[in-house]
């Protein structure tokens, strides 16, 4: 699986179906023309969506085809026949891939779990025809409504594996042969450097434990600033939940793996603040070569106490089950790997379709439904904080605030939202 091009972020142009155009007409009869309005409404246009899937690996695809319009809706004819909605468009894409507005570089959404779909732009409300416009007092109304137009734009597809834990290291200290001992996955494996040019994943499987490895390919020194292959796939370990740091300890190429593993670490701190702080197990690996015995105790006097250290062989598969039990020791304690939120409203936008309800239950709870809470309920996730912020700017910003107040709602009262809710405070 590994060697072929590897395509990880794309420019996309993306249009959503423009609505229908209403219909402005009449019943008409032999020599009664006129009779009544029979205008159709138009049809809704196409709205584009997101699908995260685990089978699709990479966004190869999308840099060969860069345009995707979802269709039209038809307009409505007279005899109050509706015009056909265009069809949706389902972008597959990778587990992890983020999108963003490529003129600020702004997070939009995050195709995360496996089967989440994003309504990324909603395709344009089909106008109504003349027929809905007739009143207790207007009979005949002459007019009908325009369906909406959307606007294209361009968006960057933007893969960051999801992953629990990823290997670092040097090119050449074994991480794809670890990577292929602890799960199923066939990586490159080769004696000499960036053998691995694309991340690969395993799942790694503990009798009813498991977790899912990522192996990138080495880093050298100033790969946080571009050197090797560096910058580009540090982005898919930055959401790993921990690291295991792979270390030559035979030292077989001459280098010293004390200073091997600090140049690392210190390359992970200058490129993101984040993956300095993620937790690292230590793999002394080759631990079968001469030499590293010597070294490997070296280098634990070094870092005993600060890091966990196991030497293994991953070629022979020595040692590479109390690696992998420590991970899921280790994974236990951390916070699960969660979607990044989004940093913009821009869903939906221009649809005119972002409305909401408000109902009270019978438990006097404040039901909160309608378009743009299902489209939050979607992008929110309910226990990240980030998350939550976001959520509320955007209730905060559409006036539900203000409507709840206006409606009765008091501090302390309960708003439901879809599975959850939240207590009103002014
Ligand atoms: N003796 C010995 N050789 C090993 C061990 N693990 C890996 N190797 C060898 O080291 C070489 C490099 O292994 P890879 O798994 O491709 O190393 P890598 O870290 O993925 O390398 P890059 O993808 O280039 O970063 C191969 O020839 C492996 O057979 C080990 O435990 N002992
Ligand atoms: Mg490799």
């Amino acid at each position: 699986m590994d060697n072929k091009p590897f395509t990880d972020k794309v420019k996309i142009h993306v249009k959503a179906g423009d609505g229908g155009d209403g219909m402005n007409s009449f019943k008409a009869y032999k020599g009664k023309p006129a009779c009544g309005p029979d205008g159709g409404d138009g049809g809704n246009g196409g709205s584009i969506y997101l699908v995260a899937d685990e089978n699709v690996h990479d966004l190869l695809a999308y840099r060969f085809r860069h345009k995707y319009f979802a269709a039209n809706g038809e307009r409505g004819g007279s005899n109050l026949k509706s015009g056909k909605s265009g069809e949706d468009l389902v972008l597959k894409v990778p587990c992890g891939t983020l999108v963003r507005d490529p003129e600020t570089n702004k997070i939009l959404c995050d195709a995360f779990s496996h089967g989440q779909k994003i309504l990324l732009l909603a395709g344009g409300r089909g106008g109504k025809g003349n027929a809905r416009f007739t009143t207790a007092r207007r009979h005949a109304p002459n007019f009908s409504q325009k369906g909406v137009l959307t606007k294209p734009h361009d968006l960057i597809l933007e893969l960051k594996v999801v992953a629990d834990v990823g290997l670092v290291g040097f090119p050449n200290v074994g991480k794809s042969t670890l990577l292929s001992k602890i799960s199923a996955a066939k990586p490159k494996i080769a004696d000499y450097h960036f053998t691995t040019l694309s991340p690969n994943l395993g799942v790694v499987k503990y009798y009813d434990d498991s977790f899912v490895c990522a192996d990138i390919p080495g880093l050298i020194e100033g790969a946080s600033r571009g050197a090797g292959l560096g910058l580009d796939f540090l982005r898919h370990i930055e959401r790993t939940r921990m690291i295991v740091h792979v270390v030559d300890i035979s030292g077989c190429e001459d280098r010293d793996p004390v200073d091997d593993f600090l140049k690392i670490n210190a390359e992970l701190a200058a490129y993101s603040e984040k993956l300095a702080a993620l937790p690292q197990l230590i793999a002394c690996n080759k631990a079968d070569l001469l030499g590293a015995e010597e070294n490997f105790k070296r280098f634990c006097k070094r870092f005993e106490g600060e890091y966990s250290i196991f030497a293994l062989s991953a070629v022979k598969g020595e040692g590479t089950e109390e690696l992998v039990r420590a991970c899921l020791e280790l994974l236990r304690t951390l916070p699960p790997a969660e979607p990044i939120p989004p940093d913009e409203d821009f869903l939906l936008e221009e649809n005119g379709e972002l409305e909401f309800f408000i109902e009270r239950d019978e438990e006097g709870r404040f039901v909160l439904t309608g378009s743009l809470i299902d489209m939050l309920c979607r992008n929110v996730v309910m226990n990240n904080p980030d998350s939550m912020m976001y959520f509320e700017r955007i209730l905060k910003q559409r006036g539900v605030f203000r409507a709840l107040a206006e409606q009765g709602c008091q501090n302390g009262d309960t708003v439901a939202v879809g599975e959850t809710e939240f207590e009103f405070v002014e």
